[in-house]
């Protein structure tokens, strides 16, 4: 009998804590062990010429999302964890929903039900929190120790937003359950202002959506959260970080010991606000929130990553169709004013190729910065103990790449269900060839095969991230 049920042979194997040429031998769901010259698995791969990466985690995508007007966005858990695979990702952390009508605990359940009939990966959820109403607040305990460890606000949005008290009351909260939160960070009265003005000048394409909140929206809020955070001393992630002036808040209050931690995402490193001028209402398609912003702040970005003020680059995947539809991305038409176009882009299967293409290939981060960024800082940060390494006893979740072969990404050749990407026609070096989650090849040599609903929740106990420090600013420990 095999030693192994699979071993992956003779690949450059890539983690954050380091690179080495050699075989990876995995029994079961799990790699047992990591070394050169294992004996025979009862599958063989070659990984000769291949890097031999850990799963990529996704820690902030929207997948079959329900909206509160009764639409979802256009991926089901079968295409978008699909399209993760296909893109060398294989665990997502989406996003339950809260409704103003539902109650929290039935619309956690609804959200879970539609991942347990599509999911092809393991998935965790944060909690979307838009009523800090008792109700709510009554209800998050047991949802937290369920396995739900994040509260994910929205500082801006109508339907969404939670003010400044409800975000401290939510924070107490999650301090008090031993949760982690996530934040959307944007100034929103100063966004419905700019809107506002615009609309009454008739500035209304998409690419006026950038003009409606420059970095200075973003700044704001971040260094409004992060000044909550430290009253509370609650730890938190500011979500896709776009510009230099929001990462330099992040990194001031790291600076003062703050458990903060920022994530930028792939379109911010890529798209400008070029991208969304265009005629027709196609700049609609590059409409994400906050806003793309500059080649010069790409730059700032990547030195925010280099430095770890960054640590995470996730996709926000958000996939709405680029169609008339209500929910799609023109529900007015070719006019239709950037207010009412929905916003997000998809990226979870172009996630990957182009971080590995723009920080490996074009020489601003090494293979380790590119695995801990994309895998295992998201594990870690998020509490999924068994995911973001290859190394005995973790999950067998491995990304097999092909790191010389170039590719145009292309709409038609991608596996996600939306109708179309955002990065058309930008050619890429590398590209997962293999990936295997938990010990099964579901995607291989351009074929996916995986059974709907074999993905597995993956609930979450409580970590070293989301310990609090026990330090306040003044005298007064409000928890006591
Ligand atoms: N912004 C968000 O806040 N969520 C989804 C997509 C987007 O662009
Ligand atoms: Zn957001
Ligand atoms: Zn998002």
């Amino acid at each position: 009998m095999a030693d192994f049920d699979v071993v992956i042979r003779g690949g450059t194997v890539a983690t954050a804590s380091g690179v080495f040429e050699g075989d990876v031998g995995i029994a079961g769901e799990q790699v047992v062990t990591v070394g050169k010259n294992l004996s025979k698995g009862t599958r063989e791969i070659d990984a000769r010429k291949r890097i031999v990466f850990p799963g990529g985690v996704d820690s902030h995508c929207h997948i079959e999302q329900p909206s509160s007007t009764g639409g979802v966005n256009a991926d089901t858990f079968l295409s978008g964890t699909r399209a993760a695979i296909c893109g060398g990702t294989t665990s997502v952390i989406c996003f339950a929903p809260q409704f103003k009508s539902t109650h929290i605990t039935t619309s956690t359940a609804d959200y879970h039900a539609r991942a347990e009939r599509g999911a092809t990966c393991d998935y965790s959820f944060h909690l979307i929190v838009n009523r800090a109403d008792k109700e709510t607040l009554d209800a998050l305990p047991t949802l937290i120790a369920q396995g739900h460890r994040t509260i994910k606000v929205f500082m801006t949005y109508p339907s969404n937003r939670v003010d400044d008290t409800g975000l401290l009351n939510l924070m107490a909260l999650a301090r008090k359950n031993q949760a982690f939160m996530v934040i959307h960070a944007e100034h929103h009265d100063m966004i419905m202002w700019m809107m506002e003005q615009l609309t009454a000048k008739g500035l209304t394409e998409a690419k006026h959506h950038c003009w409606s909140k420059p970095p200075v929206v973003e700044r704001e809020a971040v260094h409004r959260v992060a000044a909550m955070a430290e009253l509370m001393d609650q730890p938190v992630q500011i979500f896709h970080v776009t510009c230099g002036e929001a990462a330099e808040e992040i990194r001031r209050a790291q600076a003062r010991g703050l458990k903060i931690w920022g994530e930028t995402c792939t379109q911010y490193l890529t798209l400008t606000s070029d991208d969304l001028d265009k005629p027709n209402g196609e700049g609609a398609k590059w409409v994400c929130s906050p806003a793309p912003r500059s080649t010069e702040e790409h730059d700032k970005l990547w030195g925010y990553i280099k430095s770890g003020v960054l640590d995470i680059v996730s996709s926000d995947h958000a996939p709405s169709n680029f169609g008339e539809n209500e929910g799609e991305k023109l529900p007015d038409g070719p006019n239709t004013p950037f207010t009412r176009m929905p916003n997000g882009v998809p990226g979870l299967e172009t996630r990957l190729p182009i971080l590995f293409s723009k920080g490996v290939v074009e020489g601003r981060i090494d293979l380790e910065t590119f695995a801990a960024i994309s895998s295992r800082n998201p594990a870690r940060l998020f509490g999924l103990k068994n995911k973001g390494d290859i190394a005995p006893g973790k999950d067998a979740d491995i990304a097999i790449w092909d790191p010389d072969v170039k590719v145009t990404i292309k709409q038609e050749n991608l596996h996600h269900d939306v109708n179309y990407t955002p990065y058309e026609g930008m050619t890429v070096t590398g590209w997962p060839t293999t990936t295997l989650s938990r010990g099964e090849v579901l995607w291989d040599d351009g074929e996916f095969k995986a059974t709907p609903g074999r993905g597995r929740f993956l609930a979450r106990d409580p970590y070293e991230f989301i310990k609090p420090r026990g330090i306040f600013p003044g005298p007064f420990n409000p928890f006591e």
